[in-house]
């Protein structure tokens, strides 16, 4: 026993690491933020927005108000945690940035740069960034697009995706910088509520069926997008951020996707559920940015990889939005 232990030795080095999650109260963040702390304790990721706090993530673990913004805090909260991961989550969406196009670019390049710098200063620093399916345009194939294709988005947002998406690979080529990107779809969630982007929709109708029976769309009927249950979402961000380095051949963003449907299809998805869910239909400006996005996305880079494969497709994602949604709406009444 004694010889046993005087022998051995440990065969990879474990190093602990120490997570900053950037915009940890917005959508993405509101559900990646508990699933970090679940994998890597509490005690080592380290929430940040500069926006009011989501109470969990305080109450559960480290926060931090910080402007990403700003180039000498981003620096110092990274120094001083030890961070080994960044994961950058904040940015203005593809609806909100058409109403300040000017002030949606310099926030999200602004912000890409200075966590690209800061990581780039430290050693050894991973950082995982957002992109998007806005990347691709109206000259973009509309269905199964592929990883590479034409990419001349029409919204602010997805030209911000587009150069950060060639910035990341920069920063790879250039310093050795090992950022990971993937193209998301729209993402539903139960936790966490979107906040102005186009695919919104698709999370507003749950909350409107289960407390008012109806919901008047900003899309017309037949607007197919591809779309991706959080919970894959998640699992995809995690599965990236821990793929073998030398596996990954995609240095902008891995295209990904999860399923599609259009507002009349997850309409009727949702009446198998609640029977007399009545949807009315008052397309707007967002209508003209859904159909430049392809209505499927070609992810077989993701696959072949890292092994991404999704889990939920539209029938099991309803079903669990919206049994998730009541029992948290029950349990709020009864803690209420
Ligand atoms: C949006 O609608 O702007 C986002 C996205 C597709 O990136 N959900």
């Amino acid at each position: 026993m004694f010889t046993t232990l005087y022998n051995w030795q440990p065969t990879i080095e474990m190093r602990t690491e120490k997570i900053l999650v950037t915009g940890a109260c917005g959508q993405i963040g509101t559900e990646l933020v508990p699933a970090l702390r679940a994998k890597y304790g509490r005690e080592n990721v380290i929430a940040s927005d500069r926006h009011p706090v989501t109470e969990d993530l305080v109450r559960d673990g480290l926060y931090v108000k910080a402007d990403v913004m700003n180039p000498v805090t981003l620096e110092r909260v990274m120094s001083h945690g030890g961070v080994t991961q960044v994961y950058h989550l904040a940015a203005v969406l593809s609806a909100k940035g058409e109403s300040d196009p000017r002030g949606a670019w310099d926030l999200n390049m602004q912000s890409l740069l200075n966590v690209l710098e800061a990581a780039r200063k430290r050693k050894d620093c991973r950082v995982f960034w957002p992109s998007s399916i806005a990347v691709f345009g109206p000259s973009s194939p509309r269905a199964a697009c592929p990883q590479q294709a034409v990419m001349e988005p029409a919204t602010v947002y997805g030209i911000s995706k587009l150069a950060g998406e060639q910035w990341c690979r920069y920063y790879f080529e250039k310093y050795g910088l090992d950022v990971r990107s993937l193209r998301y779809p729209g993402l539903i969630s139960y936790s966490g509520l979107p906040g102005g982007g186009t695919t919104d929709y698709a999370v507003d109708i749950f909350h409107r069926a289960l407390e008012k029976g109806d919901y008047n769309c900003f899309l017309k009927p037949d607007t197919c997008l591809p779309m991706l249950y959080m919970p894959d979402a998640v699992r995809a961000t995690l599965e990236l951020m821990d793929a073998d380095f030398d596996r990954l051949t995609v240095r902008t963003a891995y295209n990904l996707w999860g399923m599609s449907f259009s507002p009349r299809q997850i309409a009727e998805e949702i009446r198998k559920h609640i029977p007399d869910f009545k949807m009315a239909y008052a397309p707007d400006f967002r209508q003209e940015i859904a159909v430049s996005w392809p209505t499927s996305i070609d992810d077989r880079f993701a696959r072949r990889d890292w092994g991404w494969r999704q889990e939920f497709e539209l029938g099991a994602m309803v079903s669990d939005m919206l049994r998730q949604l009541a029992a948290m709406k029950e349990k709020n009444t009864r803690y209420a």
